[in-house]
């Protein structure tokens, strides 16, 4: 069967939209419509440096944890996908609200929503981990968009990506590039 693939048009400005082309056409779903949606708010280079030093000012929290982190690298210029788990072992909610990489001018947090046989992406933030839970990124899920990278990493080498909560705490993990034609490991 051929998929069909029409290529979203991102409504926000910026020099970061120079590569707004197709998120699509590389992902194994059986993708009838995937556009991307909803933006509303590029993420203007002063707000990425604002992104940036969040991170590298926060303090590492000791409750929040991300694991299994991996990267479906795409060729460019499509933006990338990032996949991870977070765990929330402390006594309250939190949210997680931006994601960063050095190895990435910009990271955007994602949901894809299907609805009417059709997949579509928006930029989401404040994403909220209940206390003693987890929440899985994945594909067809939440996830994290990755754009604009510096040198485009080796598929199997790790790039390090920064995630940002409300409490003021963040997390990192060691994400490990994989090839286009990944498929998301199985979930439990
Ligand atoms: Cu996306």
């Amino acid at each position: 069967m051929k998929n069909i693939v029409i290529v979203g048009i991102m409504s926000f400005t910026g020099a970061a939209l120079a590569n707004s082309v197709s998120h699509a056409n590389a992902l194994p779903e059986p993708t009838v419509l995937l556009a991307h949606a909803g933006h509303d708010h590029g993420t203007p280079s002063h707000a990425k440096q604002a992104v940036a030093d969040n991170a590298a000012n926060a303090k590492v929290s000791s409750t929040l944890v991300v694991s299994g982190c991996w990267i479906r690298s795409l060729p460019l210029p499509a933006p990338s996908g990032g996949y991870f788990v977070i765990e929330n072992s402390g006594s309250k909610e939190a949210k997680l609200q931006s994601a960063s990489s050095t190895a990435y001018g910009m990271v955007m947090l994602h949901q894809t929503t299907h609805q009417g046989g059709m997949s579509r992406m928006s930029a989401t933030h404040d994403i909220a981990i209940p206390a003693g839970g987890k929440l899985e990124f994945k594909p067809g899920g939440y996830h994290a968009m990755l754009e604009n990278p510096a040198n485009v990493p080796a598929i199997g080498s790790k790039v390090k990506m920064d995630f940002v909560f409300d409490s003021g705490e963040k997390a990192s993990a060691d994400c490990e590039i994989k090839a286009p034609n990944t498929q998301a490991p199985m979930s439990h």
